[in-house]
């Protein structure tokens, strides 16, 4: 299999027909094999690369007819499968937790995203996905964010089965300057740095010198976790030129920011083939929550209340770093999620329903799966893939969907829950119950955009569903709430104004372990 690395100026009519024809060569002569096959073949086992997309919309990739060009996350879907129904929650933290542990996040008790001065992360009980992978001789990476806590060192991905980490621990950074709530975050395995680059662009650097570096003879976990398009709205400006018929300066920047991202998957699929590693590896990508929306319709919320009475009396930027990061997380999305409703944060489909593929060579067939697939499924899929069926604990909500994957056998698709802001929501497809301001139930494969709520018409319905809703089991919360955060904001880039948050998190531990003796 041979990849083609596009840029932007390289889509043309010509190469769309070239593409074209290669597809249908490629559908024609694709060598398939059978599950069975694939477990005999087990010896040699695959390696794995999570390419994780922060705040990617549904309608923010090409292969969706957004207006954003994005040729090689396209290839991935067209040669792999294209993952039609993948759910993650509406954001950051619980669906890493979820992907991590295969767990729901109500469960663990990360329904919110957890903030920098959070003293808690993800339970250090938890095993997480490296964890299982090394046992059976993995070797595992990161490159990017990790936002399952970072207070002491022993949240951090180091200490948590990745033997490589580069990138940060928070939720979010400026792009330029490596900067989080007043205290530089970027960092090579424990030790801050301090470099000059585009953080999308240093990102992808690291994991092609990490996949060019890798010992062949050992299977690689390497876990991708972009922190494109997440605001602050900054993209380099060759990216942005390509965008400069976009009038809305929001939108122009998330293209170019997300175009970056599409660059850097493209990349990392050339560093595979150079490295003759494409046919050896299982790609899953995915965003972590939906879109980031401005001046969402569907969402409602004291805060969004407080920045739009603020805009009358003020321009941006808004006094106060509390009042401004409002302003940016309500004013500055440039994402689009059509024709989702609702974007990140919400239970609505334009908030947990996003772009998704799973791409393994000579394993499966390209197509589209129809099938409902979470980010909970990851975890207990790919020990699947791998062999380590045995190895998936019998505690978590997810399941495995590799004879699905692989044969278009259905499996069992569990209950999937939703935590967002501003309701709660419940997955039996093809139904979807919302509990919250107000109840409302959708059969989502026959209406995506949620516009007939038949919660009238199905009560005995509503009434299961809503049991299954007040008995999820729920862990005690660790996730930042607004009183915590609001004297001390999460700012993505800015000035300095403390340590750094890896020398942070040294430094905590140290003191909590003098003060345990
Ligand atoms: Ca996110």
């Amino acid at each position: 299999m041979k990849f083609r690395h596009h840029s932007f100026i390289d889509i043309n009519f010509d190469k769309v027909l070239l593409i074209s024809i290669y597809f249908s060569f490629f559908c024609c002569c694709y060598p398939y094999h059978s599950y069975s096959q694939v477990n005999d073949n087990l010896s040699q086992k695959p390696n794995i690369i999570i390419i994780l997309a922060d705040d990617l919309g549904w309608d923010d990739v090409g292969y969706h007819g957004s207006t954003i060009n994005t040729p090689n996350i396209n290839t991935l879907v067209k040669e792999g499968i294209e993952l039609d129904r993948f759910y993650v929650q509406p954001s950051c933290s619980p669906t890493r937790a979820a992907l991590m542990t295969g767990k729901s996040p109500k469960r663990l008790g990360i329904t919110r995203s957890i903030s920098k001065n959070q003293k808690v992360g993800l339970d250090l009980s938890e095993k997480l996905l490296p964890q299982y992978l090394n046992e059976i001789g993995y070797k595992s990476f990161m490159v990017g964010k990790w936002h399952l806590g970072g207070f002491i060192t022993e949240y951090t991905p180091n200490a948590r089965g990745f033997e490589h980490f580069y990138g940060y621990l928070s939720g979010g950074i400026g792009y330029w300057d490596h900067n989080h709530g007043g205290g530089h975050d970027w960092q090579r395995n424990g030790s801050t740095i301090r470099e000059k680059g585009y953080a999308t662009t240093l990102l992808g650097n690291e994991a092609i010198s990490l996949i060019n570096n890798h010992n062949k003879q050992q299977p690689l976990l390497l876990y991708v976790a972009f922190g494109a398009p997440h605001l602050p709205n900054e993209a380099p400006d060759n990216q942005i030129k390509n965008y400069s018929h976009v009038t809305d300066p929001r939108r122009q920047i998330h293209s170019a920011m997300v175009a970056e991202l599409d660059n850097q998957v493209g990349r990392i699929l050339n560093a595979l083939e150079q490295n003759n590693m494409d046919d050896k590896t299982l790609i899953f990508f995915t965003s972590d929550n939906g879109g980031q929306i401005s001046e969402d319709p569907e969402f409602w919320s004291i805060a969004k209340k407080i920045v739009n009475v603020s805009s009358i009396f003020f321009d941006r930027p808004f006094p106060g770093k509390f009042l401004e990061q409002l302003a940016s997380v309500y004013m500055d999305g440039g994402s689009s999620n059509t024709p989702l409703r609702g974007g990140k944060t919400s239970s609505l489909e334009g908030g947990v329903r996003v772009p998704a593929a799973i791409w393994w060579p000579n394993n499966f067939e390209p197509r589209k799966h129809e099938g409902f697939m979470t980010i909970s499924d990851v975890l207990p899929t790919l020990l699947d893939a791998v062999g380590s069926k045995k190895n998936i604990p019998a505690e978590i909500d997810g399941a495995s969907q590799l004879k699905y994957l692989s044969n278009q056998e259905k499996q069992r698709i569990p209950d999937y829950l939703v935590t967002g802001f501003d309701n709660t929501a419940l997955y039996q497809p093809p139904w979807k119950l919302i509990t919250g301001n107000k109840i409302a139930l959708y059969n989502i494969y026959l209406d995506p955009s949620e516009s007939k709520n038949l919660a009238s018409v199905y009560p005995k319905r509503v009434s299961a569903m809503q049991k299954i809703i007040n008995r999820w089991p729920t862990g005690k919360e660790r996730g930042a709430t607004i009183s915590q955060i609001i004297f001390d904001m999460d700012t993505w880039g800015g000035e300095e104004d403390r340590i750094p948050w890896a020398e942070a998190a040294k430094k905590n531990e140290e003191y909590i372990k003098k003060h345990a003796e």
